[in-house]
């Protein structure tokens, strides 16, 4: 059987991390998951390009503008929504899952969802580096393996 995947090199990729500050210490947490990631895996750090917005709610329409660029081989969309008292939760986690959603599917370049959506802070924590390890980093694979994947003929 022939076998098309990716594989996960870092090596020339140019990567643009779309990160909110809402929650600024998961956030930025996973932007150092992301980063540790590519660069362990070969990417320059140089490459690499932060592009940060108030809240998750404007990561789809700044995950447009990289992907329209043309300078990047993907784009990694962090962020990090926790439950409050009020269904705001709901509508902000739906609508920006929808929004990076229906980019990545019409989009040339491999855009990855790496937000973060928690019941509470210590979830989160949990998926920011702690014991359900760090969802920036996973995101940064998935990057790495979709950007190799996207270069292959199926
Ligand atoms: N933005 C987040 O990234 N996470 C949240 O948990 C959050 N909550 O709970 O309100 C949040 N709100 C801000 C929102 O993303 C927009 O920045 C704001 O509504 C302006 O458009």
């Amino acid at each position: 059987m022939r076998i098309v995947e990716g594989k996960l090199s870092g090596a020339n990729r140019k990567v643009a991390v779309v990160s909110s500050r809402f929650n600024e210490f998961i956030c930025s947490r996973l932007v150092e998951g992301a980063r540790d990631c590519l660069v362990r895996h070969g990417a320059a750090d140089a490459d690499l390009t932060l592009i940060r917005v108030p809240g998750a709610f404007e990561i789809p329409a700044a995950a447009r503008k990289a992907v329209d660029s043309g300078k990047f081989d993907a784009v990694v969309c962090l962020g990090a929504i926790i439950r409050g008292e009020t269904t705001h939760y709901e509508h902000l986690a739906a609508a920006v899952t929808k929004g990076i959603a229906s980019l990545a599917f019409t989009s040339p370049i491999p855009v990855v969802y790496g937000v973060v959506t928690a019941e509470n802070v210590e979830q989160a924590t949990d998926r920011a580096g702690g014991k359900a390890g760090n969802r920036g980093w996973d995101a940064a694979m998935t990057a790495l393996e979709m950007i190799d994947l996207n270069g292959q003929k199926p």
